[in-house]
């Protein structure tokens, strides 16, 4: 079960059911007017199924807006999760590959703070690359969507945009890295109801396309997530709280090779299987 948040042709912002690839049911005259109070629930697709969908008002998706699919979820991000990751940041930087060494085995996650809700950017909008970075990369990652209670209610698709001669020139330069205008994207939409057992079957495939050719494309799986979704998300929560929830994005598999840096008019495609695709074009910030 697929959830959205949408704007419809009078510019209002609506929630939505996906029905098919082409199509979603608006969700209003269900009562269900904000994501929050539906992922508050324990089990936010038990809840979906006992709507009656023939009633619900059909929307072409091609006819609508959508918008990143949070409301006011502070969005973290977990790093040095998949073997990859670990192995790419230890070539990128002599000066810090001991420290990621040694968080890929220690008990501690390394977790980061990534974006305001307000500032993440919905699918089809540009995404950022800093002017005064020369290595830029697109980190595509499976996100965990969590209530304020902690619970995992669902998954969307993040972007975990990174400047990867920043970050390999100094680990203190991590935020700089990390959280600038534009760097990160989530969407298109949440999927509801699905345990860690089946999000683990998942592929992620990420393509970089420029000039209407395909620059880069690579493959992880969900699978080779070293750490527990439970595990992420426990660290996250841990002596924190997050009143209106969280979203975690749980850490890159797929790294470009070290001669490739993202342009300006590049489009980033991000597939899921299990969610859908994120697309998003690229914009120097
Ligand atoms: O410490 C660097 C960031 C790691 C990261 O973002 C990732 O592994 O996805
Ligand atoms: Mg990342």
């Amino acid at each position: 079960m697929k959830i959205c948040r949408f704007k419809n042709k009078s510019d209002e912002v609506r929630i939505g059911l996906i029905a098919d690839a082409a199509t979603l049911l608006d969700l209003t005259s269900a009562g269900i007017t904000e994501l929050q109070p539906l992922l508050e629930s324990d089990d936010p697709a038990a809840k979906l199924k006992q709507i009656n969908q023939g009633n619900l008002p059909r929307v072409p998706i091609a006819e609508v807006k959508l918008l990143a699919p949070i409301e006011r979820h502070e969005v973290w991000a977990a790093g040095v999760t998949y073997l990859r990751s670990k192995k790419a940041r230890m070539e990128e930087s002599d000066f810090s590959a001991s420290a990621y060494d040694r968080v890929y085995d220690a008990a501690r996650p390394e977790i980061f703070f990534k974006s305001l809700p307000e500032k993440v950017v919905a699918p089809g909008e540009p995404v950022g690359i800093r002017s005064d970075a020369k290595w830029n990369v697109p980190e595509p990652e499976l996100a965990l969507v969590m209530n304020s209670r902690g619970q995992i209610v669902g998954y969307t698709i993040g972007n975990d945009m990174s400047s990867r001669d920043i970050e390999g020139e100094n680990l203190l330069y991590l935020p700089q890295a990390k959280t600038y205008h534009r760097s990160c994207a989530l969407g298109p939409w949440i999927t509801l109801g699905e345990p860690e057992t089946v999000a683990r079957e998942w592929n992620i495939n990420l393509e970089i396309w420029r000039s209407g050719q395909r620059a880069f494309a690579g493959e992880s799986s969900v699978s080779q997530i070293k750490r527990g979704f439970e595990e992420l998300a426990g660290y996250l929560f841990r002596c924190q709280v997050f009143p209106h929830g969280a979203v975690l994005l749980t850490g890159t598999g797929i790294v470009p090779p070290e001669s490739f840096t993202l342009a300006a008019h590049d489009e980033i495609r991000i597939v899921i299987s299990g969610i859908g695709e994120l697309k998003n074009p690229v914009l120097v910030v």
